[in-house]
């Protein structure tokens, strides 16, 4: 497809509502995300997921944006308002959060199509060409300009964005399209076991990324139908895509490569192996994604803190960094980090060292630690002289999570902590 023009661009954007569905728990996070949905983990020293579709939607253009959110929905509330709420509704820009509050029936949201449902009147008071309904939980640049320059260009009733995955990666995980040679959508499964590979390509399938565009119109026909099925779960990939792909205009839009010709970049980060892999990526010195690029910043909540210091301990110890990302008000004092990402407000203590780690805030190192290879949730202090990460059957036993690929999570209630909300 040839490139659109800027201002055809501009004005597709403009036209659209975007609705991050923002409430699933993502059970595969296990403990990370016993007390946080999965749009609120942190990622990537200083951002929470949700930052990447909220800063996609605001660096595409889309200004009008909803968020859905449900379970243990929090920390995500406060992230939202502390670090997104300053759009101006009167320049026709807003991010509004959208709790579930039984306002179209007695049940909190069933399910994503239940979720956008229940919201219709809201987003009917926007008036919009377009809904872009977005996954709240992935790490990904995307400009939307691009879908729905396609989705237009097309004539689609929907257009399903899709990224191509290794058939293992997606079996029981994706949803999975088959498409003709313009990109209609044939088939679609949610979630197969045995998922069905490209034409030319047996390792590789089309996987949905759960964004979707629709006309509103079309939209709302859809969901009010779907609401009148008792046998429906009230969700896109179960029920939506399935009962319209026969009779209307669906298109998949493959999403190959990001606006600046790098290789699109695209994370479910639903698993703790696939959370820590992505965290640990960022240290490459050419990650797959880049987040300095002053083109495509990720907005996130800043809070005002003093810069990372890396000191001498009093028996003169050095404190010492490498290959690592270090946010602000860190403090490495006589310890050695390596391959690591520390949030904000870490602290690791003299005789300590910590290797391919990923710590949330406000964790502490206390001294004579020996760590490695794994995930400190927020708030954790680990006692001095504690080693993990060394033996999984001393791990377990103390009651930490080893993941399949052997990386070790610890949280605040494993120690024993008091929950604590500071
Ligand atoms: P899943 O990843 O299983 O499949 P799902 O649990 O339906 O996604 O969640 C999709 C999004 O909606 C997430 O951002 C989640 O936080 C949110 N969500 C879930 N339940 C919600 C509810 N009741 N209210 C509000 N928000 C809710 C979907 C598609 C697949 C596709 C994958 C890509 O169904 O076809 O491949 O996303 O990850
Ligand atoms: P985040 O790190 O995502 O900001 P917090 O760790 O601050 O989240 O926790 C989010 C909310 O959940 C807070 O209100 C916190 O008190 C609560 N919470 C966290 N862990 C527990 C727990 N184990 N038991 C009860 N409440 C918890």
């Amino acid at each position: 497809m040839p490139n659109p023009s800027p201002r055809y661009i501009s004005n597709i954007t403009r036209d659209t509502y975007a609705i991050i569905l923002a409430g699933g728990r993502g059970s595969r996070l296990h403990e990370l995300t016993a007390w946080r949905a999965k749009p609120s983990l942190y990622f990537g020293g200083k951002f929470r997921i949700i930052d990447f579709p909220l800063s996609n939607c605001i660096n595409s253009g889309i200004r009008r944006v909803g968020v859905v959110t449900q379970y243990k929905s929090h920390s995500l509330i406060r992230h939202i308002m502390q670090g997104w709420g300053h759009f101006k509704k009167e320049l026709g820009e807003s991010v509004e959060i959208l709790p579930a509050s039984q306002r179209f029936s007695e049940n909190w949201y069933q399910g994503t199509a239940d979720a956008v449902f229940q919201n219709m009147d809201i987003i009917r008071h926007e008036m919009p060409k377009y809904v872009m309904i977005l996954s709240g939980d992935h790490v990904y640049r995307m400009d939307y300009a691009g879908i729905l320059a396609a989705h237009s260009e097309s004539g689609a009733d929907m257009t399903v964005s899709c990224f191509e995955v290794p058939v293992a990666e997606a079996a029981g995980v994706f949803g999975v399209v088959e498409v003709d040679e313009k990109q209609r959508i044939l088939g679609f499964e949610e979630k197969p076991e045995v998922p069905k590979h490209l034409p030319d390509s047996p390792e590789t399938c089309l996987a949905s990324m759960g964004n979707y565009v629709f006309n509103t119109e079309f939209l709302f026909e859809q969901l009010k139908k779907d609401a009148r099925n008792e046998n429906s779960e009230r969700d896109f990939g179960k029920d939506i895509i399935p009962a319209i792909i026969q009779e209307h205009n669906v298109f998949a839009y493959p999403f190959c490569s990001d606006f600046n010709d790098q290789k699109a970049y695209w994370r479910d980060v639903g698993t703790l192996d696939s959370f820590w892999q992505a965290n640990m990526e960022l240290l490459s010195p050419t990650p797959p994604l880049n987040l300095y690029d002053a083109k495509w910043p990720i907005w996130t909540y800043q809070e005002q803190l003093p810069p990372a210091k890396f000191v001498f301990d009093d028996d003169d110890r050095r404190g010492m960094t490498l290959d690592s990302i270090v946010s602000g008000g860190c403090i490495i004092s006589g310890a050695t980090v390596r391959r690591s990402v520390l949030f904000n407000e870490v602290r690791i203590c003299s005789y300590s060292l910590v290797e391919g780690a990923v710590i949330l805030p406000d964790v502490v190192v206390q001294r004579h630690c020996k760590i490695k290879n794994v995930i400190l949730d927020r708030g954790c202090i680990i006692p001095e002289g504690t080693v993990i990460g060394y033996d999984h059957v001393h791990d377990r036993k103390r009651g930490f999570r080893v993941s399949e690929k052997g990386v070790v999570l610890v949280t605040r209630d494993m120690l024993g902590l008091p929950v604590g909300y500071e």
